[in-house]
C-alpha cells in the first residue's frame, strides 16, 4: 500500500507512479549526480528488461518508462477541454472529455519508443559520448492503446484544402509541443484515453494523449490540450533544436526525427550472472512499422550469426519476442543479437554519429558473467 507521504513526496518529485526500483531505474538520479542541472526538472526512468521475461506480450503499466520534461500535471477531466483551432479548419471547436469519449474510438498494441533509446552506446561502444539521458535500451514499452483517431476529430472541424501540419500542444508547464504533418495525422495517429485496458495513467498523459505510430514518441504529445491545425510548416523546439538527426561534415543540417529503426534487447539483468550450462535466453526485437522477419545472436569471437526463435505475435509497430538456447561456458562473455525487419533492414555494427546521440540502432554486446 502507498502512505499518503510517500504519495506526495512522489509528485514533489515530478511523478505519480511508484517507480519501483525492481520496474524501473530512476535516470534522473544519476542526471543529478552527474551534476545536470535539468537532471531536476526533467524525469527519466527507464524499464528494467530482466522484468520482461516474465510478462506476456505486452509491457504492464507499473513497469512503462516515462519520460517527462517537465513534472507531471495533474488535469481534472471535468475542467478538462481540447481545443481545435488555426488557419487550416473550418471553424474551432472545443471538446469536453465526455465529448471525446462519445466519438468512435478504437484500440492498437503499439510500441512507444524515445528517439535517445540506446544513446549509453555511443559512448560505451563507439567511444564518443553524446548529450542528453543516457537511456541503456529501457525507452520502450508495448501497450494497448485506446482512442479516438485524430481523423475523427479534425474532420469535425472541417479540414480546408491548404491544412498542412498539426501542432499537438501539451499542458505541462513547459508547454511541450511538436508539429505533425496531416497525412500522419490523418493516416494512423490516434489521441489515446486508455491504456492497457485503464484509463490512462497520470503520468501517461491523462486525459488524452496523442499515439503516433512508428514515430519516435517525441510526437506522441502527453497531456494534450489543444491541436492548432496551420496552413504552413511549424517549428517548435521539439522539432528544431531537440530530436533532429544532424548531418553533413559539420553537422550542419537539422532533419526532424520520425521513423525509428531496428533494435533489439535481451530480458536479462545488465550486467547478468548465469549459472554454467544450457540456458534459454530471451528477448524481444522491434522496428519502426514493420514485422520483424529473422533475429540472429552470437558470442563474442564466434564468426558466425545463429537464429533465434521467434515467438508469439509479431505486430508491425510493436515488437516480436524470440529465444535461443545457448551452452554457458564459465567466463565473462557478450551476447549479441541482430534483428532484421520485413523490408530488410538489419542491425549495423557502427552506427552513424548523430551530434544529439538519436536512433542508435546498433548490435550491442550484453555483458554476461558464468558462473
Ligand atoms: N506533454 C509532453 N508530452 C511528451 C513528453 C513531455 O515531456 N511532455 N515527452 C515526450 C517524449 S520525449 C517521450 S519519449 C514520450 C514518453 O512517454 P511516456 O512517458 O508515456 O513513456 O512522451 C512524449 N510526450
Ligand atoms: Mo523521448
Amino acid at each position: 500500500m502507498q502512505s499518503p507521504t510517500r504519495t506526495a513526496l512522489a509528485h514533489r518529485e515530478g511523478v505519480f507512479k511508484p517507480l519501483a526500483p525492481e520496474d524501473l531505474i530512476d535516470l534522473r538520479r544519476d542526471e543529478r549526480e552527474a551534476g545536470d542541472p535539468t537532471g531536476d526538472l526533467a524525469l527519466n526512468a527507464e524499464m528494467r528488461w530482466e522484468g520482461m521475461a516474465e510478462s506476456g506480450y505486452l509491457t504492464p503499466t507499473n513497469r512503462f518508462f516515462v519520460r517527462n520534461h517537465a513534472p507531471t500535471p495533474r488535469v481534472d477531466p471535468a475542467e478538462w477541454r481540447l481545443r481545435v483551432e488555426g488557419p487550416g479548419v473550418e471553424r474551432a471547436l472545443e471538446l469536453t472529455y465526455d465529448d471525446l469519449d462519445a466519438l468512435p474510438s478504437v484500440s492498437v498494441v503499439r510500441a512507444l519508443e524515445c528517439a535517445g533509446n540506446g544513446r549509453v552506446f555511443f559512448g560505451e561502444q563507439q567511444q564518443r559520448e553524446t548529450p542528453g539521458t543516457q537511456w541503456r535500451l529501457g525507452a520502450i514499452g508495448v501497450a494497448e492503446w485506446t482512442g479516438v483517431p485524430l481523423r475523427e476529430i479534425l474532420e469535425r472541424a472541417g479540414l480546408k484544402d491548404t491544412a498542412r501540419e498539426v501542432m499537438i500542444e501539451g499542458l505541462d508547464s513547459v508547454g511541450m509541443r511538436r508539429p505533425l504533418p496531416l497525412w500522419k495525422a490523418l493516416k494512423d495517429t490516434i489521441l489515446a484515453t486508455g491504456m492497457n485496458g485503464q484509463p490512462l495513467p497520470t503520468d501517461h498523459g491523462f486525459p488524452a494523449r496523442a499515439i503516433v505510430p512508428g514515430w519516435a514518441a517525441v510526437s506522441s504529445v502527453k497531456w494534450v490540450g489543444r491541436l492548432l491545425v496551420s496552413d504552413r510548416p511549424l517549428r517548435s523546439p521539439w522539432n528544431s533544436a531537440k530530436y533532429v538527426m544532424t548531418g553533413g561534415k559539420w553537422g550542419s543540417y537539422r532533419r526532424p526525427i520520425t521513423a525509428q529503426v531496428p533494435k533489439s534487447a535481451i530480458e536479462l539483468p545488465w550486467p547478468a550472472t548465469l549459472r554454467r550450462g544450457r540456458q534459454t535466453i530471451t528477448g524481444r526485437s522491434w522496428s519502426s512499422g514493420l514485422p520483424i522477419s529473422k533475429v540472429e545472436f552470437a558470442v563474442e569471437g564466434d564468426t558466425q550469426w545463429r537464429p533465434a526463435e521467434l515467438f508469439g505475435p509479431n505486430l508491425p509497430g510493436a515488437w516480436a519476442r524470440w529465444r535461443f538456447a545457448w551452452e554457458a561456458r564459465p567466463g565473462t562473455h557478450e551476447l549479441r543479437i541482430r534483428a532484421t525487419d520485413e523490408e530488410g533492414t538489419s542491425q549495423p555494427e557502427i552506427v552513424p554519429w548523430n551530434a544529439l546521440g538519436y536512433l542508435y540502432g546498433g548490435v550491442v554486446g550484453h555483458p554476461v558473467e558464468v558462473l
